[in-house]
């Protein structure tokens, strides 16, 4: 009983100070059932993620004597196709689209199309070893470029740009 009520505290807390500060003064007064529909509740327009409908076209990542690039860097694909960021030489390498010039509707889908390599907003995870690398759905996403980077080596120009047809 005690770590239940502990837990609905702490799950309530992370909740505030990530939520933006959306106040929610009912989780407090609302009994130990509340507690499990409360911590995953996303914010209101929250995009899901949408798997991919086409192609999945391979992108790979590499860092040799030759620099520090993706391969391809700009390549075209359909809405609901999917692209493969592979590693391949020279890491660490990850995959960050830069959100600056998208829609926040926009954003949020390919946000929440990186799925579960997902690191922070619209960044994957990091990646060190050969065949690691992360699989981001295009579905729902529309018609446009952008722009992609990887953290690490972005002063070294490794960046691209997806269009999306
Ligand atoms: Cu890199």
């Amino acid at each position: 009983m005690q770590f239940k009520g502990l837990t609905l505290v702490t799950s309530a807390f992370v909740f505030a100070a990530c939520g933006g500060g959306e106040p929610k003064p009912a989780a407090e007064a609302t009994p130990a059932p509340m507690a499990e529909t409360a911590a995953p509740a996303p914010a209101a327009g929250a995009a899901t993620m949408a798997p991919a409908t086409g192609a999945t076209v391979e992108v790979k990542m590499v860092g040799d004597d030759k620099g520090f690039r993706f391969e391809p860097a700009n390549l075209t694909i359909k809405s609901g196709d999917a692209v493969k960021f592979v590693f391949v030489s020279g890491g660490p390498h990850n995959v960050a689209f830069d959100g600056s010039t998208l829609a926040a509707d926009v954003k949020a889908q390919l946000d929440a199309n990186f799925g579960s390599e997902r690191m922070a907003e619209l960044n994957s995870n990091m990646y060190m070893a050969v065949g690691q690398g992360i699989t981001i759905s295009f579905a729902k996403i529309p018609a446009g470029t952008y722009n992609f980077n990887c953290t690490p080596h972005l002063a070294m120009g490794m960046k691209g740009v997806l269009t999306v047809q």
